[in-house]
């Protein structure tokens, strides 16, 4: 009897969304109801290690005591002013993120396709203003591969049928060129009326794709040489996720424009950030942008909190090692079952591409089994599983999830 319970209370949530929900995603059939740290824990009760981390938006853990205090703190004095009016949290967490990252200035958004777009067009702007390029003329140039949300820029800019096909017509202006191909990159950047090139440090949504070092240090110089926005897509790979504070630190270069999302809040509710200098952030006068909730005094005070998390438990150090050890694992186990063709990532940002010559749905089938053995992966792109599990997990934690995912395997 207890089995039957246990299928028909999941099934019960699942028959909800299918019925009452659009069907624009394929989920595993796992219903959670609470998280706590790494792990979630389904209608059932049964638990999880989330190797998943809602695509890297908490990096700080499930549902973190003290991201959640000021959740609930700021809440119940004031959540939503409009900047039709000042108010006592903004001002302080922009100075706060300015200065963590060393940029002049933040526009604040919420979601990462917001801040996509503000980029996009802060680099326009910023392409008529101070460039000089004609109206309605700048170009930017974007890479196959990408993956910048589901918005209708962001489809524009995406070469994947499964993003863009049903949703055009696209918007123009944006140049599609190969990924981690300097040449590419050097045969079109000195198009003069080439603006920004909008690029992900790894590509997440491709299957963790990681370019040479060189390839990104060249792609800065070459837009340092050709007086172009080098325009960082750090939603998913920035907030320690890869083992620093931003991926571009691995190289040490600067972006010209940053944009951050996801662990902006720990996961609570949508923070997105554009950060850029004067010269590019006050291109943009007011009334020109923004958007009802972006720089909201909750999403204020909650940044502020999740940042601290970051910086005050380490977060980017204990990617980077826990990460070491996660592939170290990893190709240990490759070595005992040849099905994992390759292992990719940095810090704690990792996937592996199953080898499913035979049989599309093996990835599939492996998250189904790894789920029943208490780990919760996502294959993406078929054959790709990312490995990408809150930045506080620990050794051992990491010792038993690579346990489960070669049981698994
Ligand atoms: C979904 C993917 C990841 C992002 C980068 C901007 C955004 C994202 C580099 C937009 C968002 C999310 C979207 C989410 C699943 C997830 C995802 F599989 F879709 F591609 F992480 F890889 N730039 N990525 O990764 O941020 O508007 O979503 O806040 O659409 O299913 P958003």
């Amino acid at each position: 009897m207890q089995q039957i319970h246990t299928i028909s209370k999941s099934m019960y949530f699942m028959d909800l969304e299918d019925k009452y929900g659009a069907h624009n995603y394929h989920p595993l059939p796992v219903v959670l109801e609470r998280g706590e740290g790494v792990f979630l824990y389904d209608v059932n009760g049964k638990s999880y290690y989330d190797f998943l981390s809602a695509y890297s938006a908490v990096n700080q853990g499930h549902c973190h005591p003290r991201i959640i205090s000021t959740l609930v703190t700021q809440s119940q004095k004031l959540t939503l002013t409009s900047r039709a009016f000042y108010n006592d949290q903004l001002g302080e967490y922009e100075k706060f993120i300015t200065n963590l990252f060393g940029y002049d200035k933040v526009l604040p958004m919420n979601t990462g396709a917001e801040g996509v777009e503000t980029a996009i067009k802060l680099c326009r702007k910023w392409a008529y203003t101070c460039k000089g390029i004609p109206e309605n003329e700048a170009k930017i140039i974007v890479f196959e591969g990408n993956f910048h949300g589901r918005t209708m820029t962001a489809v524009s800019a995406s070469n994947d049928p499964s993003s863009y096909s049903g949703f055009g017509p696209f918007l123009p202006g944006l140049i599609k060129i190969p990924y981690n191909n300097i040449s590419a990159l050097e045969s079109v950047i000195s198009d003069p009326h080439i603006a920004g090139i909008l690029i992900e440090p790894i590509q997440g949504e491709a299957g963790v794709i990681v370019p040479s070092d060189d390839y990104l240090r060249e792609a800065f110089a070459l837009c340092k040489k050709n007086k172009v926005l080098f325009i960082a897509d750090e939603v998913q790979t920035g907030l320690a996720r890869t083992g620093k504070w931003l991926a571009c630190d691995y190289i040490e270069i600067k972006p010209d424009i940053l944009i951050l999302g996801k662990a902006l809040s720990g996961g609570v509710l949508p923070v997105s950030a554009v950060m850029a200098s004067d010269e590019i952030m006050l291109c943009i006068h007011p009334g020109e942008h923004g958007s009802t909730f972006g720089g909201n005094p909750l999403a204020s005070a909650v940044a502020i909190t999740a940042l601290k998390v970051i910086q005050e438990e380490l977060l980017f150090d204990n990617a980077f090692q826990q990460g070491l050890l996660l592939r170290k694992r990893l190709h240990e186990i490759q070595s005992r079952k040849g099905i994992i063709k390759q292992i990719r990532g940095k810090g704690l940002l990792n996937a592996i591409e199953i080898d499913s010559s035979e049989n599309s749905s093996l990835a599939w089938n492996i998250c189904m089994r790894m789920a029943d053995n208490g780990l919760l992966a996502k294959p993406t792109h078929g054959n790709i599983i990312r490995f990408a599990p809150p930045l506080a997990i620990t050794e051992e934690q990491i010792e038993e999830c690579a346990f489960l995912i070669e049981k698994s395997l």
